[in-house]
Protein backbone atom coordinates (compact mmCIF):
# COMPACT_ATOMS: atom_id res chain seq x y z
CA UNK A 1 0.00 0.00 0.00
CA UNK A 2 3.01 2.47 -0.26
CA UNK A 3 2.00 4.14 -3.32
CA UNK A 4 -1.55 4.95 -1.20
CA UNK A 5 0.48 7.28 0.90
CA UNK A 6 1.58 9.99 -1.71
CA UNK A 7 2.69 12.04 0.91
CA UNK A 8 6.78 11.58 1.63
CA UNK A 9 6.61 12.84 5.02
CA UNK A 10 4.19 10.60 6.14
CA UNK A 11 5.37 7.91 4.45
CA UNK A 12 7.99 7.75 7.30
CA UNK A 13 5.61 7.44 9.72
CA UNK A 14 4.63 4.07 8.86
CA UNK A 15 4.59 1.38 11.55
CA UNK A 16 3.43 -1.67 13.08
CA UNK A 17 -0.57 -1.49 14.95
CA UNK A 18 1.89 -2.84 17.71
CA UNK A 19 3.60 0.31 17.80
CA UNK A 20 0.99 2.26 16.86
CA UNK A 21 -1.67 1.17 19.54
CA UNK A 22 1.67 1.80 22.02
CA UNK A 23 1.20 5.31 21.29
CA UNK A 24 -1.78 5.00 23.28
CA UNK A 25 -1.88 5.51 27.07
CA UNK A 26 -4.33 4.43 29.93
CA UNK A 27 -6.74 6.74 30.72
CA UNK A 28 -6.52 8.25 27.26
CA UNK A 29 -9.67 9.24 25.27
CA UNK A 30 -9.23 8.33 21.43
CA UNK A 31 -11.65 9.02 18.82
CA UNK A 32 -11.99 6.23 16.07
CA UNK A 33 -13.49 6.57 13.05
CA UNK A 34 -16.26 3.86 11.92
CA UNK A 35 -20.08 4.12 11.52
CA UNK A 36 -21.99 0.35 11.31
CA UNK A 37 -19.62 -2.04 10.17
CA UNK A 38 -17.84 0.74 7.99
CA UNK A 39 -14.57 2.53 7.61
CA UNK A 40 -13.73 1.33 11.24
CA UNK A 41 -10.04 0.35 12.28
CA UNK A 42 -9.21 -3.14 12.73
CA UNK A 43 -5.62 -3.71 12.95
CA UNK A 44 -5.20 -1.03 15.87
CA UNK A 45 -7.90 -1.97 18.29
CA UNK A 46 -7.17 -5.35 17.75
CA UNK A 47 -3.08 -4.46 19.15
CA UNK A 48 -4.16 -2.40 21.81
CA UNK A 49 -6.68 -5.45 22.70
CA UNK A 50 -3.89 -7.15 23.14
CA UNK A 51 -1.47 -4.63 24.75
CA UNK A 52 -4.40 -3.64 27.75
CA UNK A 53 -5.07 -7.46 27.72
CA UNK A 54 -1.13 -8.23 29.16
CA UNK A 55 -1.12 -4.83 31.13
CA UNK A 56 -4.41 -6.00 32.98
CA UNK A 57 -2.04 -9.76 33.72
CA UNK A 58 0.91 -7.29 35.21
CA UNK A 59 -1.85 -5.34 37.66
CA UNK A 60 -2.15 -2.33 35.82
CA UNK A 61 -5.60 -1.32 35.47
CA UNK A 62 -5.60 0.11 31.52
CA UNK A 63 -8.70 1.32 30.35
CA UNK A 64 -9.22 4.06 27.52
CA UNK A 65 -12.52 6.68 26.71
CA UNK A 66 -13.75 5.52 23.08
CA UNK A 67 -15.90 7.73 20.74
CA UNK A 68 -16.72 6.99 17.61
CA UNK A 69 -19.19 7.65 14.71
CA UNK A 70 -21.72 4.63 15.75
CA UNK A 71 -21.29 1.32 15.78
CA UNK A 72 -18.47 -0.77 14.76
CA UNK A 73 -16.76 -4.09 13.98
CA UNK A 74 -16.17 -6.98 16.48
CA UNK A 75 -12.34 -6.37 15.61
CA UNK A 76 -12.73 -2.49 17.17
CA UNK A 77 -15.92 -2.88 19.73
CA UNK A 78 -16.01 -6.58 20.23
CA UNK A 79 -12.06 -6.78 20.86
CA UNK A 80 -11.94 -4.10 23.16
CA UNK A 81 -14.86 -5.02 25.13
CA UNK A 82 -13.39 -8.46 25.48
CA UNK A 83 -10.36 -7.24 26.82
CA UNK A 84 -11.87 -5.43 29.59
CA UNK A 85 -10.54 -1.97 27.21
CA UNK A 86 -13.30 0.44 27.85
CA UNK A 87 -14.27 2.89 30.67
CA UNK A 88 -16.49 5.09 28.73
CA UNK A 89 -18.11 4.65 25.35
CA UNK A 90 -20.03 6.93 23.49
CA UNK A 91 -22.34 7.74 21.38
CA UNK A 92 -23.96 4.30 19.97
CA UNK A 93 -22.86 0.39 20.15
CA UNK A 94 -24.66 -2.93 18.60
CA UNK A 95 -21.70 -4.80 19.78
CA UNK A 96 -22.88 -8.11 22.13
CA UNK A 97 -20.03 -8.45 24.38
CA UNK A 98 -20.05 -4.45 24.77
CA UNK A 99 -23.69 -4.67 25.50
CA UNK A 100 -23.46 -7.25 27.80
CA UNK A 101 -20.97 -5.35 29.80
CA UNK A 102 -22.85 -1.97 29.74
CA UNK A 103 -25.89 -3.81 31.49
CA UNK A 104 -23.90 -5.59 33.97
CA UNK A 105 -22.77 -2.18 34.85
CA UNK A 106 -19.08 -2.50 34.00
CA UNK A 107 -18.84 -0.40 31.44
CA UNK A 108 -20.28 3.71 31.00
CA UNK A 109 -22.15 4.39 28.18
CA UNK A 110 -23.66 7.66 27.16
CA UNK A 111 -25.85 7.48 24.78
CA UNK A 112 -26.66 10.61 22.23
CA UNK A 113 -28.35 12.61 18.93
CA UNK A 114 -25.80 11.36 16.23
CA UNK A 115 -25.76 15.11 15.34
CA UNK A 116 -24.71 16.35 18.62
CA UNK A 117 -21.48 14.64 19.15
CA UNK A 118 -19.46 16.79 16.92
CA UNK A 119 -20.37 19.66 18.07
CA UNK A 120 -20.54 18.99 21.84
CA UNK A 121 -16.76 17.43 21.27
CA UNK A 122 -16.01 21.26 19.86
CA UNK A 123 -17.85 22.77 22.70
CA UNK A 124 -15.57 20.63 24.79
CA UNK A 125 -18.45 19.38 26.99
CA UNK A 126 -17.20 15.94 26.67
CA UNK A 127 -13.33 16.91 27.86
CA UNK A 128 -9.91 16.47 26.02
CA UNK A 129 -9.52 14.05 22.51
CA UNK A 130 -6.07 12.43 23.18
CA UNK A 131 -5.95 10.20 19.97
CA UNK A 132 -7.72 9.96 16.91
CA UNK A 133 -7.59 6.80 14.73
CA UNK A 134 -8.66 6.53 11.46
CA UNK A 135 -9.40 4.32 8.67
CA UNK A 136 -8.61 5.56 4.73
CA UNK A 137 -8.47 4.72 1.58
CA UNK A 138 -5.05 6.63 0.82
CA UNK A 139 -3.27 9.87 1.27
CA UNK A 140 -2.96 12.40 -0.90
CA UNK A 141 0.42 14.01 -1.73
CA UNK A 142 -1.02 17.42 -0.20
CA UNK A 143 -1.51 15.44 3.18
CA UNK A 144 -5.65 15.82 2.73
CA UNK A 145 -6.99 12.10 3.41
CA UNK A 146 -9.18 10.01 1.04
CA UNK A 147 -12.26 8.69 3.40
CA UNK A 148 -13.42 5.01 2.84
CA UNK A 149 -16.54 3.19 3.67
CA UNK A 150 -17.88 5.64 6.32
CA UNK A 151 -17.26 9.69 7.55
CA UNK A 152 -18.76 9.69 10.59
CA UNK A 153 -17.10 12.23 12.97
CA UNK A 154 -13.77 11.60 11.26
CA UNK A 155 -13.64 15.24 10.58
CA UNK A 156 -13.76 16.42 13.83
CA UNK A 157 -11.55 13.64 15.36
CA UNK A 158 -8.56 14.76 13.37
CA UNK A 159 -9.50 18.65 14.53
CA UNK A 160 -9.99 18.05 17.93
CA UNK A 161 -7.22 15.36 18.80
CA UNK A 162 -3.71 16.18 19.75
CA UNK A 163 -2.71 13.10 17.87
CA UNK A 164 -3.70 11.42 14.88
CA UNK A 165 -3.05 7.82 14.24
CA UNK A 166 -4.51 6.71 10.26
CA UNK A 167 -4.86 2.82 8.81
CA UNK A 168 -4.43 2.88 5.02
CA UNK A 169 -6.75 0.13 4.37
CA UNK A 170 -6.27 -1.29 0.82
CA UNK A 171 -9.39 -3.20 0.65
CA UNK A 172 -10.94 0.16 -0.36
CA UNK A 173 -11.42 0.64 -3.90
CA UNK A 174 -9.65 3.86 -4.24
CA UNK A 175 -12.41 4.75 -7.33
CA UNK A 176 -14.28 5.50 -4.08
CA UNK A 177 -12.23 9.31 -4.40
CA UNK A 178 -14.57 11.95 -4.89
CA UNK A 179 -17.95 9.93 -2.88
CA UNK A 180 -17.38 12.43 -0.17
CA UNK A 181 -18.40 15.39 0.32
CA UNK A 182 -16.83 17.24 3.44
CA UNK A 183 -18.65 20.47 4.85
CA UNK A 184 -15.82 22.64 6.59
CA UNK A 185 -17.99 25.24 7.16
CA UNK A 186 -19.66 24.21 10.86
CA UNK A 187 -18.83 27.01 13.65
CA UNK A 188 -19.82 27.10 16.80
CA UNK A 189 -22.32 29.52 18.39
CA UNK A 190 -22.51 32.67 18.00
CA UNK A 191 -21.23 32.02 14.86
CA UNK A 192 -23.06 29.82 13.09
CA UNK A 193 -24.20 30.45 9.48
CA UNK A 194 -27.11 28.76 7.74
CA UNK A 195 -25.73 25.08 5.89
CA UNK A 196 -25.89 25.79 2.14
CA UNK A 197 -27.36 22.61 1.67
CA UNK A 198 -31.42 22.42 -0.38
CA UNK A 199 -31.48 19.55 -1.92
CA UNK A 200 -30.31 16.19 -0.95
CA UNK A 201 -27.51 16.08 -3.62
CA UNK A 202 -26.06 19.21 -3.21
CA UNK A 203 -22.25 18.70 -2.67
CA UNK A 204 -21.03 21.78 -0.36
CA UNK A 205 -17.50 20.41 0.91
CA UNK A 206 -14.71 19.08 -0.61
CA UNK A 207 -13.91 15.46 -1.60
CA UNK A 208 -10.74 14.96 0.95
CA UNK A 209 -10.60 15.27 4.90
CA UNK A 210 -7.72 17.89 5.68
CA UNK A 211 -5.14 16.51 8.30
CA UNK A 212 -1.97 18.40 9.58
CA UNK A 213 0.77 15.81 9.21
CA UNK A 214 2.62 17.38 11.96
CA UNK A 215 -0.37 15.67 14.03
CA UNK A 216 -0.33 12.38 12.33
CA UNK A 217 2.45 10.17 14.82
CA UNK A 218 1.45 6.57 13.44
CA UNK A 219 0.31 5.09 9.91
CA UNK A 220 -0.46 1.75 9.44
CA UNK A 221 -1.19 -0.58 6.68
CA UNK A 222 -3.99 -3.32 6.14
CA UNK A 223 -6.24 -4.68 3.95
CA UNK A 224 -8.73 -5.52 6.42
CA UNK A 225 -12.33 -5.65 4.88
CA UNK A 226 -15.22 -3.99 6.32
CA UNK A 227 -18.01 -5.71 8.58
CA UNK A 228 -20.67 -6.80 6.06
CA UNK A 229 -23.88 -8.22 7.43
CA UNK A 230 -25.76 -10.00 6.22
CA UNK A 231 -29.61 -9.59 5.40
CA UNK A 232 -31.94 -12.77 6.14
CA UNK A 233 -34.67 -13.02 3.17
CA UNK A 234 -37.55 -10.78 4.12
CA UNK A 235 -40.11 -12.45 6.09
CA UNK A 236 -43.92 -11.86 5.70
CA UNK A 237 -44.21 -9.87 8.96
CA UNK A 238 -41.84 -7.55 7.26
CA UNK A 239 -43.64 -7.10 4.01
CA UNK A 240 -47.18 -6.78 5.53
CA UNK A 241 -45.67 -3.52 7.59
CA UNK A 242 -44.08 -2.17 3.82
CA UNK A 243 -47.00 -3.03 2.48
CA UNK A 244 -49.15 -0.63 4.91
CA UNK A 245 -46.63 2.15 4.28
CA UNK A 246 -46.75 1.96 0.74
CA UNK A 247 -50.44 2.31 0.72
CA UNK A 248 -49.94 5.36 3.20
CA UNK A 249 -47.91 7.12 0.85
CA UNK A 250 -49.87 6.48 -2.13
CA UNK A 251 -52.69 7.97 -0.39
CA UNK A 252 -50.76 10.79 0.59
CA UNK A 253 -49.86 11.10 -3.12
CA UNK A 254 -53.45 11.00 -3.71
CA UNK A 255 -54.09 13.42 -1.21
CA UNK A 256 -52.10 16.18 -2.81
CA UNK A 257 -49.51 15.96 -0.15
CA UNK A 258 -46.83 14.30 -1.22
CA UNK A 259 -45.94 13.31 -5.26
CA UNK A 260 -44.57 10.21 -6.78
CA UNK A 261 -41.23 11.29 -6.11
CA UNK A 262 -41.93 11.66 -2.63
CA UNK A 263 -39.87 13.49 -0.33
CA UNK A 264 -36.20 12.38 0.46
CA UNK A 265 -36.49 8.90 1.86
CA UNK A 266 -34.51 8.49 5.55
CA UNK A 267 -34.60 4.69 6.68
CA UNK A 268 -33.22 3.38 9.71
CA UNK A 269 -31.47 -0.14 10.49
CA UNK A 270 -33.03 -3.87 10.65
CA UNK A 271 -34.87 -6.26 8.21
CA UNK A 272 -37.94 -4.08 8.36
CA UNK A 273 -36.73 -0.66 6.96
CA UNK A 274 -34.47 -3.10 4.52
CA UNK A 275 -38.54 -4.50 3.44
CA UNK A 276 -39.74 -0.76 3.53
CA UNK A 277 -37.02 -0.27 1.07
CA UNK A 278 -37.50 -3.51 -0.93
CA UNK A 279 -41.71 -2.31 -0.94
CA UNK A 280 -40.20 0.68 -3.04
CA UNK A 281 -38.88 -1.72 -5.64
CA UNK A 282 -42.63 -2.79 -6.65
CA UNK A 283 -44.41 1.06 -6.36
CA UNK A 284 -45.35 3.71 -8.31
CA UNK A 285 -42.79 6.03 -6.85
CA UNK A 286 -39.85 7.10 -9.31
CA UNK A 287 -37.04 9.36 -9.25
CA UNK A 288 -36.37 8.65 -5.40
CA UNK A 289 -33.90 10.72 -3.18
CA UNK A 290 -32.44 9.49 -0.13
CA UNK A 291 -31.13 11.81 2.65
CA UNK A 292 -29.94 9.29 5.61
CA UNK A 293 -27.41 7.84 7.38
CA UNK A 294 -26.82 4.06 6.71
CA UNK A 295 -27.03 2.75 2.83
CA UNK A 296 -27.87 -0.66 3.13
CA UNK A 297 -28.61 -3.26 0.54
CA UNK A 298 -32.46 -2.66 -0.33
CA UNK A 299 -31.36 1.39 -0.91
CA UNK A 300 -28.61 0.04 -3.20
CA UNK A 301 -31.09 -2.36 -5.14
CA UNK A 302 -33.33 0.82 -5.95
CA UNK A 303 -30.55 2.61 -7.68
CA UNK A 304 -29.61 0.02 -9.66
CA UNK A 305 -33.40 -0.22 -10.80
CA UNK A 306 -32.73 3.58 -11.57
CA UNK A 307 -35.91 4.21 -8.79
CA UNK A 308 -33.35 5.80 -6.96
CA UNK A 309 -31.71 8.86 -8.28
CA UNK A 310 -29.74 9.90 -5.20
CA UNK A 311 -28.66 8.67 -1.56
CA UNK A 312 -26.49 10.51 0.74
CA UNK A 313 -25.42 9.45 3.82
CA UNK A 314 -22.62 9.01 6.21
CA UNK A 315 -22.15 5.52 6.19
CA UNK A 316 -22.72 1.95 4.21
CA UNK A 317 -24.57 -0.84 5.86
CA UNK A 318 -24.29 -3.85 3.12
CA UNK A 319 -24.42 -7.28 2.90
CA UNK A 320 -21.23 -8.83 1.52
CA UNK A 321 -23.14 -9.42 -1.71
CA UNK A 322 -23.96 -5.71 -1.51
CA UNK A 323 -20.71 -4.82 -1.26
CA UNK A 324 -19.10 -7.24 -4.06
CA UNK A 325 -21.59 -5.32 -6.16
CA UNK A 326 -20.68 -1.93 -5.29
CA UNK A 327 -17.09 -3.05 -6.30
CA UNK A 328 -18.18 -4.45 -9.48
CA UNK A 329 -20.28 -0.94 -10.52
CA UNK A 330 -18.67 1.70 -8.47
CA UNK A 331 -17.82 3.89 -11.79
CA UNK A 332 -21.96 3.86 -12.06
CA UNK A 333 -22.84 4.50 -8.25
CA UNK A 334 -20.16 7.50 -8.28
CA UNK A 335 -22.06 10.60 -9.24
CA UNK A 336 -25.27 8.79 -7.10
CA UNK A 337 -23.97 8.49 -3.62
CA UNK A 338 -22.53 10.83 -1.40
CA UNK A 339 -21.18 10.41 2.10
CA UNK A 340 -21.07 13.16 4.35
CA UNK A 341 -20.20 13.81 7.33
CA UNK A 342 -22.99 12.99 10.47
CA UNK A 343 -23.41 16.03 11.87
CA UNK A 344 -24.52 17.26 8.39
CA UNK A 345 -26.33 13.69 7.56
CA UNK A 346 -28.24 13.70 10.64
CA UNK A 347 -28.32 17.83 10.94
CA UNK A 348 -31.40 18.91 12.10
CA UNK A 349 -31.60 22.27 10.10
CA UNK A 350 -31.20 20.57 6.92
CA UNK A 351 -33.17 17.42 7.31
CA UNK A 352 -35.72 20.10 8.76
CA UNK A 353 -35.38 22.21 4.98
CA UNK A 354 -35.33 19.30 2.84
CA UNK A 355 -38.57 17.84 4.81
CA UNK A 356 -37.40 13.69 4.82
CA UNK A 357 -39.79 11.02 5.48
CA UNK A 358 -38.22 9.05 8.33
CA UNK A 359 -38.92 5.09 8.78
CA UNK A 360 -37.09 4.18 12.10
CA UNK A 361 -37.48 0.69 14.04
CA UNK A 362 -38.62 0.81 17.70
CA UNK A 363 -39.06 -1.44 20.59
CA UNK A 364 -42.34 -0.34 21.93
CA UNK A 365 -44.45 2.50 21.82
CA UNK A 366 -47.16 3.30 23.77
CA UNK A 367 -50.99 4.06 23.07
CA UNK A 368 -50.76 7.24 23.47
CA UNK A 369 -47.44 7.54 20.40
CA UNK A 370 -44.25 8.10 22.68
CA UNK A 371 -41.48 5.67 21.55
CA UNK A 372 -39.05 3.61 23.49
CA UNK A 373 -35.83 2.85 20.58
CA UNK A 374 -33.64 1.83 23.29
CA UNK A 375 -34.39 0.05 26.54
CA UNK A 376 -36.10 -3.66 27.14
CA UNK A 377 -37.99 -2.93 29.97
CA UNK A 378 -36.83 0.00 30.67
CA UNK A 379 -33.20 -1.08 31.96
CA UNK A 380 -31.99 -2.62 29.58
CA UNK A 381 -29.82 -0.78 26.62
CA UNK A 382 -30.32 -2.54 23.44
CA UNK A 383 -27.96 0.17 20.93
CA UNK A 384 -28.88 3.39 21.50
CA UNK A 385 -30.67 6.14 19.72
CA UNK A 386 -28.71 6.73 16.85
CA UNK A 387 -30.05 8.81 14.08
CA UNK A 388 -33.57 8.31 14.89
CA UNK A 389 -34.27 11.32 17.33
CA UNK A 390 -32.36 13.96 14.70
CA UNK A 391 -34.68 12.49 11.92
CA UNK A 392 -37.96 11.93 13.94
CA UNK A 393 -38.40 15.35 15.56
CA UNK A 394 -37.65 17.10 11.94
CA UNK A 395 -38.89 15.37 9.42
CA UNK A 396 -41.97 15.88 6.97
CA UNK A 397 -43.40 12.58 8.20
CA UNK A 398 -41.92 10.78 10.47
CA UNK A 399 -42.63 7.01 11.06
CA UNK A 400 -41.98 3.85 13.21
CA UNK A 401 -42.55 0.45 12.14
CA UNK A 402 -42.20 -2.85 14.28
CA UNK A 403 -43.80 -6.34 14.60
CA UNK A 404 -46.59 -5.69 16.98
CA UNK A 405 -45.12 -8.25 19.39
CA UNK A 406 -41.78 -9.64 20.32
CA UNK A 407 -40.03 -12.64 21.71
CA UNK A 408 -42.48 -15.07 20.14
CA UNK A 409 -45.61 -13.11 21.25
CA UNK A 410 -44.53 -12.73 25.42
CA UNK A 411 -44.23 -9.27 24.75
CA UNK A 412 -46.49 -6.65 22.74
CA UNK A 413 -44.53 -3.53 21.44
CA UNK A 414 -48.09 -1.72 22.04
CA UNK A 415 -47.67 -1.02 25.48
CA UNK A 416 -49.94 1.06 27.77
CA UNK A 417 -46.80 3.44 28.65
CA UNK A 418 -43.40 2.98 27.41
CA UNK A 419 -40.77 1.62 29.73
CA UNK A 420 -38.38 4.26 28.44
CA UNK A 421 -39.13 7.02 26.59
CA UNK A 422 -36.61 8.49 23.21
CA UNK A 423 -39.54 10.08 21.10
CA UNK A 424 -42.16 11.71 22.39
CA UNK A 425 -45.68 11.50 21.37
CA UNK A 426 -45.50 15.26 19.57
CA UNK A 427 -42.64 13.84 17.41
CA UNK A 428 -44.16 10.77 16.51
CA UNK A 429 -46.82 11.08 13.24
CA UNK A 430 -47.32 7.36 11.85
CA UNK A 431 -46.74 3.61 13.71
CA UNK A 432 -46.89 0.87 11.67
CA UNK A 433 -47.13 -2.70 12.34
CA UNK A 434 -48.18 -5.56 10.50
CA UNK A 435 -51.77 -5.40 12.23
CA UNK A 436 -52.11 -2.18 10.34
CA UNK A 437 -50.86 1.69 10.39
CA UNK A 438 -52.20 4.57 12.36
CA UNK A 439 -51.80 8.21 11.14
CA UNK A 440 -51.47 10.25 14.44
CA UNK A 441 -51.55 13.38 13.04
CA UNK A 442 -53.49 16.66 14.28
CA UNK A 443 -54.94 14.10 17.19
CA UNK A 444 -55.63 14.58 20.81
CA UNK A 445 -53.85 11.77 23.02
CA UNK A 446 -57.32 9.83 23.32
CA UNK A 447 -58.39 9.70 19.40
CA UNK A 448 -54.39 8.83 19.31
CA UNK A 449 -54.91 5.54 21.75
CA UNK A 450 -58.52 4.62 20.16
CA UNK A 451 -56.12 4.54 16.63
CA UNK A 452 -53.29 2.83 17.66
CA UNK A 453 -55.56 0.19 19.91
CA UNK A 454 -57.61 -0.81 16.54
CA UNK A 455 -54.68 -0.22 14.36
CA UNK A 456 -51.89 -1.39 15.55
CA UNK A 457 -51.81 -3.64 18.35
CA UNK A 458 -51.75 -7.43 17.87
CA UNK A 459 -55.18 -9.77 18.24
CA UNK A 460 -53.49 -11.28 21.62
CA UNK A 461 -53.20 -8.18 23.48
CA UNK A 462 -55.96 -6.02 22.07
CA UNK A 463 -58.62 -6.73 24.38
CA UNK A 464 -56.05 -5.92 27.54
CA UNK A 465 -55.37 -2.47 25.77
CA UNK A 466 -58.82 -1.81 25.90
CA UNK A 467 -59.64 -3.03 28.69
CA UNK A 468 -56.88 -0.88 31.04
CA UNK A 469 -58.14 2.14 28.29
CA UNK A 470 -61.51 1.56 29.49
CA UNK A 471 -60.64 1.92 32.81
CA UNK A 472 -58.18 4.84 32.45
CA UNK A 473 -60.87 6.48 31.05
CA UNK A 474 -63.02 6.29 33.95
CA UNK A 475 -60.26 6.48 37.19
CA UNK A 476 -57.83 8.68 35.85
CA UNK A 477 -57.12 12.27 37.49
CA UNK A 478 -57.05 13.79 33.99
CA UNK A 479 -59.29 12.94 31.10
CA UNK A 480 -56.76 15.03 28.52
CA UNK A 481 -54.06 11.89 28.82
CA UNK A 482 -56.23 9.22 30.50
CA UNK A 483 -53.55 7.03 32.76
CA UNK A 484 -53.51 5.19 35.75
CA UNK A 485 -49.85 5.25 37.02
CA UNK A 486 -50.01 2.35 39.29
CA UNK A 487 -50.92 -0.26 36.09
CA UNK A 488 -49.04 1.88 33.60
CA UNK A 489 -45.63 -0.43 33.85
CA UNK A 490 -47.69 -3.60 35.06
CA UNK A 491 -47.37 -5.00 31.71
CA UNK A 492 -43.16 -4.90 31.93
CA UNK A 493 -43.18 -6.01 35.83
CA UNK A 494 -45.37 -8.67 34.47
CA UNK A 495 -43.33 -9.61 32.28
CA UNK A 496 -40.36 -9.94 34.52
CA UNK A 497 -41.92 -11.73 37.14
CA UNK A 498 -43.65 -13.89 34.39
CA UNK A 499 -42.02 -13.89 31.48
CA UNK A 500 -45.08 -12.82 29.39
CA UNK A 501 -46.64 -9.80 29.11
CA UNK A 502 -50.05 -12.01 28.84
CA UNK A 503 -52.89 -10.96 31.64
O1 LIG B 1 -34.13 -9.44 19.51
O2 LIG B 1 -32.80 -10.60 17.85
O3 LIG B 1 -32.80 -11.32 20.25
O4 LIG B 1 -34.84 -11.68 18.83
O5 LIG B 1 -35.07 -6.59 19.67
O6 LIG B 1 -35.79 -6.43 16.97
O7 LIG B 1 -37.78 -6.67 15.55
O8 LIG B 1 -35.52 -7.48 14.70
O9 LIG B 1 -36.10 -5.01 14.93
O10 LIG B 1 -33.70 -4.99 14.01
O11 LIG B 1 -35.42 -3.15 13.56
O12 LIG B 1 -34.38 -3.42 15.83
C1 LIG B 1 -35.23 -0.57 18.01
C2 LIG B 1 -33.44 -2.26 18.31
C3 LIG B 1 -35.20 -2.56 16.52
C4 LIG B 1 -33.44 -0.79 16.25
C5 LIG B 1 -34.33 -1.55 17.29
C6 LIG B 1 -36.02 -7.47 20.27
C7 LIG B 1 -36.30 -8.48 19.19
C8 LIG B 1 -34.93 -8.69 18.61
C9 LIG B 1 -34.45 -6.54 17.34
P1 LIG B 1 -33.59 -10.89 19.07
P2 LIG B 1 -36.31 -6.49 15.48
P3 LIG B 1 -34.83 -4.15 14.47
C10 LIG B 1 -30.64 4.73 12.03
C11 LIG B 1 -31.68 4.88 13.06
C12 LIG B 1 -32.45 2.73 17.41
C13 LIG B 1 -31.47 3.38 16.46
C14 LIG B 1 -32.11 3.88 15.20
C15 LIG B 1 -32.60 0.31 16.89
C16 LIG B 1 -34.34 -7.28 18.66
O13 LIG B 1 -34.26 -0.24 15.27
O14 LIG B 1 -31.54 0.05 17.43
O15 LIG B 1 -33.30 3.87 15.00
N1 LIG B 1 -33.09 1.59 16.84
N2 LIG B 1 -31.26 4.37 14.34
O16 LIG B 1 -36.85 -9.64 19.73
C17 LIG B 1 -37.97 -6.78 24.15
C18 LIG B 1 -39.49 -5.45 22.99
C19 LIG B 1 -38.79 -5.75 21.79
C20 LIG B 1 -37.67 -6.57 21.89
C21 LIG B 1 -37.97 -5.97 19.80
N3 LIG B 1 -40.56 -4.68 22.99
N4 LIG B 1 -39.04 -5.97 24.13
N5 LIG B 1 -37.25 -7.08 23.06
N6 LIG B 1 -37.20 -6.69 20.64
N7 LIG B 1 -38.96 -5.40 20.50
C22 LIG B 1 -29.46 3.79 12.24
C23 LIG B 1 -28.35 4.26 13.17
O17 LIG B 1 -28.54 5.07 14.00
C24 LIG B 1 -26.97 3.67 13.02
Amino acid sequence: TTDRIQNSYLRSKVMSADDAASLIKSGDTVGMSGFTGSGYPKALPQALAGQIEAAHKAGDPFKIGLWTGASTGPELDGALAKADAIKYRLPYNSDPIEREKINRGEMEYFDLHLSHVAPMVWEGFFGNLDVAVIEVTGVKEDGSLIPATSIGNNKTWIDCADKVILEVNDWHDERMEGMHDIYYGTALPPNRVPIPMVHANDRIGQRTLRCDPHKVVGIIKTDLPDKNAPFPPLDDVSKTIAGHLMEFLKWEVQKGRLTNKLLPLQSGVGNVANAVLAGLRDSPFHDLMAYTEVIQDGMMDLIDDGKMLCASSTAFGMSDKAAIRFREKLDFYRDKIILRPQEISNHPEVIRRLGTISMNGMIEADIFGNINSTHVMGSRIMNGIGGSGDFTRNAYLSCFVSPSIAKKGDISTIVPHVSHADHITQDVQVIVTEQGLADLRGLSPKRRAELIIANCSHPDYKPQLEDYYERAKKNALGLHTPMLPSEALSWHQRFLEKKTMRA
